[in-house]
């Protein structure tokens, strides 16, 4: 519609769920879920609510979890606590940690503790996938064009299994929702982790394509998403990996391999609806990503693809300095409302503007130069090995 041309304003659904500040997956984890609490008073005290429609998340119900997860999976989640996981020493405790809950026992790193079993787990499933799905139904219902949740994109998660914090993929949910009503649905994955979860369900499925920006470099978690990794039988050449080593910036990252990838990728697929996880773990000053990316940089492949005109899902995931994660998602909510000219760099007083005392109580932190990529000739080579994919994909 007119209302809908590029730089002009979109519908936008923003999905928050307060509960979502009091999950813990305990001390000296990464994951502290509460930075989506203070992404959330950061767009507040923008004054960006009012800009969209807040849509109350209503949790997803077991059967939800169901159209992906199997089912004792699905029980086990919804019957382990640490009291129980504490207790269960043998049979029950042995099954949680086959499915990647709780302690896991590995060959090469002792002891993991990646998906502990916490307080309120299940709660806390049903709330970030119901937030997703929400999104997802008001994409497909043509009552938003942009839908919001920072609680989701647990892109890891698999049928059976956790990984990498991730318990339910909620992503695979809301895409399994979008092809009830779109014919081809695109996912993009900016996180500095392979999307390996949502990859592997869609592999085989010809009206999903996905495609991945990450870290590659043999050790990075969860070590898959080579170039080679193109999707199986009809679905092939419906999985894109876009595989960098440590020390990315924005120029090579969006000049070099984002625009130009996704611009072909738009083109040659042609989607009717776009996800994208916006995993936060690929800015500048991450603590575990290694990536060099600035708020700005992250923020211009939101902007990029919401560009299209195509209704767009934007998803959180990884990020683990808190402080660069709220700025960033903040932003790019300001992005998506198309209000990113507007909002003053300086961080209002919210109650949580003393988390940003690092970064000088700025939106746009400050991004380390030095550390940035040395070698633009190896970029060449991973943009080549991408465009050759994708002209396969070309009917
Ligand atoms: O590397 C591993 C374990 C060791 N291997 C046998 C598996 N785990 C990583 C998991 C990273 C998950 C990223 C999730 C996301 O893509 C989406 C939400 O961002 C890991 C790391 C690391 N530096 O790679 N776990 C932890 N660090 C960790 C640190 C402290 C406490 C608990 C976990
Ligand atoms: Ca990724
Ligand atoms: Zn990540």
């Amino acid at each position: 519609s007119a209302s809908c041309v590029d730089g002009g304003k979109r519908r936008v659904s923003y999905y928050y769920d307060p509960g979502i500040a009091n999950v813990d997956y305990g001390e000296g984890h990464v994951m502290v879920p509460r930075r989506v609490a203070m992404t959330h008073a950061l767009v507040s005290s923008y004054g960006l609510l009012p800009d969209m429609k807040r849509l109350r998340t209503r949790p997803a119900t077991e059967s939800d979890l169901r159209a992906f997860h199997g089912a004792s999976y699905v029980e086990l989640l919804r019957s382990i606590n640490p009291e129980s996981y504490r207790l269960n020493l043998d049979q029950a405790k042995t099954r949680a940690e086959e499915r990647g809950v709780g302690r896991v026992k590995t060959k090469e790193n002792g002891d993991n503790y990646d998906n502990p079993v916490i307080d309120g787990l299940w709660d806390y499933c049903l709330s970030y996938a119901g937030g997703s799905l929400a999104a997802a139904r008001a994409l497909a219902c043509g009552e938003s064009d942009v839908a919001i949740n920072w609680s989701g994109g647990m892109h890891h998660a698999c049928r059976a299994k956790a990984s990498g914090f991730c318990y339910v993929n909620d992503i695979v949910l809301a895409i399994q929702r979008l092809l009830a009503r779109f014919r081809r649905v695109l996912y993009v994955d900016i996180d500095v982790h392979h999307g390996d979860g949502v990859e592997h369900r869609f592999r085989r499925e010809p009206r999903v394509m996905t495609v991945s920006f990450h870290r590659y470099d043999g050790v990075f978690f969860p070590t898959t998403g080579e170039a080679a990794d193109v999707g199986q039988g009809e679905g092939l050449y419906h999985a894109l990996n876009v595989p960098m080593k440590a020390g990315m910036d924005d120029e090579g990252y969006l000049n070099v391999l984002f625009r130009p990838i996704m611009a072909r990728v738009m083109e040659v697929f042609a989607p009717d609806a776009v996800v994208l996880q916006c995993g936060a773990d690929s800015l500048s000053g991450d603590a575990i990503g290694g990536f060099h990316l600035s708020v700005k940089g992250h923020a211009a492949c939101v902007a990029f693809l919401r560009s299209f005109n195509v209704p767009l899902l934007l998803l959180g995931g990884g990020g683990y300095t808190i402080n660069h994660v709220a700025s960033c998602w903040c932003y790019e909510t300001a992005v998506a409302v198309g209000k990113e000219k507007e909002i003053p760099d300086d961080i209002p007083y919210h109650g949580y503007e003393h988390y940003y005392k690092d970064q000088g109580y700025k939106l746009h932190y400050a991004v380390d130069k030095k550390n940035g990529r040395k070698d633009v000739s190896g970029l060449e080579k991973i943009k080549q090995d991408a465009l050759k994919n994708l002209s396969m994909l070309r009917p």
